[in-house]
């Protein structure tokens, strides 16, 4: 059958992994520097009013991402008090960056954290300091649901498999809800025939919530031969084939944690050291 020869086609190609990584833009998107200097107080209470938070640093390489775009600026962060604590909740105090002799609590009055961008040592590096001080400071802006990562994992896996691997490092398989996030994944997809989230009959998707209203179906599909055709691959061109759930696809997976986030779905995934995005098996 015709439409069914790209699965043959994929399968009996060896594998290695390939990393495809293309992104920066979204990720570090997610602060915003404040110029107009404040003290902590008002800091903090202006990213809680126009942003989210006063900006968690989780990494060195957030670190670094932060002093490249402070334009030479000190400026504070949403560490605070003692014990050291983050103004955004939930995000825990795990790395610091202090600079040596820090922090000290000069005159005991030292309960917020600046970092300094100084073109020495101690460039990147944190320093308690009084809160009543004014700086330039960077709100957080959330996370980017999907970050613009695409990697692409060149195993093959099961529909069944490639559902449970989505679910355990990402969301889900992903949901296709209109003709431009249909064209917009087979751009970003590096490899095809893969699957999506949509399975079953009466057909739905893998993602709950999501409805299956949109459709992009291939001409006779979908065919359900020998009645076993039971899931979906999206080929080269953005049509959809019902196939065997126990054949294999490459896998695309939804990495925004919220299912109610709309996603820009992102091609999974790994084995590769990934900066910045997660690191999946
Ligand atoms: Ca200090
Ligand atoms: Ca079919």
């Amino acid at each position: 059958m015709q439409q069914e020869s790209h699965h043959t086609s994929v399968t009996d190609i060896a594998f290695d992994l390939l990393c495809v990584f293309t992104e920066t833009s979204n990720i570090t998107a997610r602060y915003t520097l404040i110029e107009e200097p404040r003290n902590w107080t008002e800091a903090q209470q202006y990213c809680r009013e126009h942003h989210i938070d006063l900006v968690s640093i989780k990494s060195a390489s957030e670190n670094e991402d932060l002093v490249k775009k402070a334009q030479g600026k000190t400026f504070w962060i949403g560490l605070f008090n003692n014990p050291w604590k983050w103004s955004h909740q939930g995000d825990n105090y795990t790395f610091h960056n202090w600079n040596t002799g820090e922090p000290n609590n000069w005159r005991c009055n030292e309960k917020c954290v600046e970092i300094a961008v100084r073109d020495d040592p101690s460039r990147g590096k944190w320093n308690d300091q009084d809160c009543k001080l004014k700086r330039p400071f960077f709100c957080f802006d959330g996370k980017d649901p999907c970050p613009v990562c695409v990697l692409v994992q060149l195993k093959l896996k099961t529909w069944t498999e490639a559902q449970q691997y989505c679910r355990e490092h990402h969301t889900d398989l992903v949901s296709i809800k209109n003709a431009s996030e249909n064209e917009d994944l087979v751009k970003k997809a590096q490899v095809k025939p893969f699957w999506i989230g949509l399975f079953n009959n009466p057909w739905k998707w893998s993602r709950q919530g999501d409805n299956y209203t949109f459709q992009n179906w291939a001409d006779g599909e979908p065919n359900n031969e020998k009645g076993n055709e039971k899931c979906v691959v999206m080929n080269e061109i953005g049509k959809w084939y019902d196939s065997s759930c126990s054949s294999k696809a490459f896998v695309v997976c939804c990495s925004g944690k919220d299912p109610s986030l709309a996603c820009v779905p992102v091609v999974c995934v790994c084995a590769c050291a990934c900066v910045r995005v997660r690191v999946c098996v």
